[in-house]
């Protein structure tokens, strides 16, 4: 030992200083207990929400709202992120540059399953203001999630009754529903006493915003962990690299307070549903689309989906002549217009992000209905034969059935149906399989109507008998 002081390699609280000064610094942490409980830290959390906030607390120094990041299931990334105290970077790329900045707004985290009861205890805390989500679109059927929420309610309702606001910052549609609906209906099981208490506590004291989140952020690889510890000259096993573009539209319910997020760029409205309606159809729709037409096609990334012409032509016939009119008829002109849609494929082309097929192909069941299921009907409702709509889910079937490229190499399919979708095609589109998915009213009276199952069927046959690239082949010569 020669006594010199240890110099750290990690990113931590004592590492800032030896940040390089081209990399964005955090702003300094007053030690107040965090306001926001999160529970989901994976990438998406870490590249939005937790830097819009690290950015509004920059602004005006209010420190209340820093965030408690709780992981519900694993408990790497809790464990990475307190062995650097909270803080990872984020690195933002296209093809032009990439900016890295350090984010502070993570101060304590844990892992459910490391230390049982974390969610609840957090949730219950009157320092706790805020409950956010990203628990993906499964993550709101889950009974062990719902109970760990439920039981943070009760203690919270036991302890003090103060106010909360819970916000879902996933990919549903109407999100602001979603939770409390889910809430109420596993509240039914609960001892009577407890389900009443519970009831009216969330009726008059618990808000759910509404909300849309956008930023394509795929999952860091080990090759990103090297790009960004050569930036910072320090290893960061929470990092993430993501887009520039970035976008959150929130009603303004927060009864109990929070971060001047607007100061940030979140963009507050009252109705946020043509927003919501935009980028589910408009980006995760064909998101979806390039997903699994690619994976049947051997591209390994949406960038790779993309480059090929034949995908690129149908994801852009399929927006304009089926999703942006059906929107158009919903929402007026403003909104699905042609320039978000060049946006939209402007972003997936992004070279320097690796998003892969397989990560978007996951939970199907759960995504297409949300994403392609009102375009449909409402194509159908128009008089428009939404054929390339319908292609996608006859794409997904395949894929969720198969688990085969029409190459012949194998795929990875990961759905919570997976079992009921692993199996011969003509049943997996039988009009039971399909009634599982409909997560709507509307969705059920589609999946039994004959406009969609006979070119669903019809689909699915070619692209069984002749593959993917003949079935979108025969969609480009009907169009010449
Ligand atoms: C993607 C989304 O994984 C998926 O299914 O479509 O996560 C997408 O990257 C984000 O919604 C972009 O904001």
């Amino acid at each position: 030992m020669t006594g010199e002081a240890h110099v750290p390699t990690s990113l931590s609280a004592h590492a800032l200083e030896r940040l390089p000064a081209a990399v964005g610094q955090p702003r300094p942490r007053s030690g107040v207990a965090p306001g926001i409980v999160h529970i989901g830290p994976g990438a998406f959390h870490r590249a939005h929400q937790a830097g819009y906030t690290e950015r509004a607390l920059s602004d005006d120094g209010d420190d209340r709202w820093s965030i408690f990041a709780i992981s519900p299931r694993s408990t790497g990334i809790a464990e990475r992120l307190e062995a650097q105290d909270g803080y990872y970077s984020v690195t933002e790329m296209d093809g032009h540059r990439a900016r890295t900045g350090v984010v502070g707004a993570i101060s304590v985290t844990a892992a459910e399953r490391a230390r049982p009861g974390s969610i609840a205890s957090a949730i219950a805390a009157r320092t706790t203001r805020i409950v956010t989500l990203t628990v993906t679109e499964h993550g709101y059927a889950d009974q062990d999630m719902l109970g760990r929420l439920t039981d943070g309610l009760l203690s919270r309702l036991d302890a003090h009754a103060e106010p909360l606001t819970m916000l879902a910052c996933d990919n549903l549609r109407n999100a602001d529903r979603v939770l409390p609906t889910a809430l109420h209906s596993f509240a039914r099981g609960l001892e009577p006493g407890r389900a009443r208490a519970l009831i009216s506590y969330l009726a008059e004291s618990v808000t759910f915003p509404a909300s849309v989140v956008d930023r394509i952020t795929p999952a860091t690889t080990q090759a990103d962990l090297a790009m960004v510890s050569a930036r910072l000259g320090l290893e960061d096993l929470a990092a993430v690299v993501t887009e520039p573009y970035r976008q959150w539209v929130l009603t303004d319910e927060f009864p109990a307070g929070r971060p001047r997020w607007e100061t940030a760029g979140v963009q507050f409205t009252a109705d946020v549903e043509p927003a919501e309606q935009q980028k589910l159809r408009l980006l995760n729709g064909t998101h979806s689309a390039l997903a699994y037409l690619g994976s049947l096609c051997d591209h390994p990334t949406i960038a790779a989906a993309t480059a090929d012409v034949r995908l690129d032509e149908f994801v852009r016939a399929m927006a304009e002549t089926e999703v942006i009119p059906a929107l158009n008829v919903k929402y007026g002109k403003e909104i699905g217009g042609t320039d978000y849609l060049e946006s939209v494929l402007t972003r997936f082309a992004n070279p320097a992000l690796r998003h892969t097929v397989e990560q978007i192909s996951r939970d199907g069941s759960r995504k297409i209905p949300i994403r392609l299921f009102d375009t449909i009907g409402e194509c159908l409702a128009l008089g428009v034969e939404p054929i390339r709509a319908i292609t996608v889910v006859a794409a997904w079937l395949t894929f969720a059935a198969t688990a085969t490229s029409d190459s012949g190499t194998p795929l990875t399919v990961t759905d919570p149906l997976a079992d009921v979708l692993a199996d011969n095609r003509e049943r997996v589109a039988s009009e039971r399989v399909l009634d599982m998915l409909a997560t709507q009213r509307t969705h059920r009276e589609l999946v039994h109507d004959r406009r969609f199952l006979l070119p669903l069927r019809a689909q699915l046959r070619t692209i069984e008998r002749r593959g993917v690239t003949a079935a979108l082949d025969d969609l480009r010569a009907d169009l010449a």
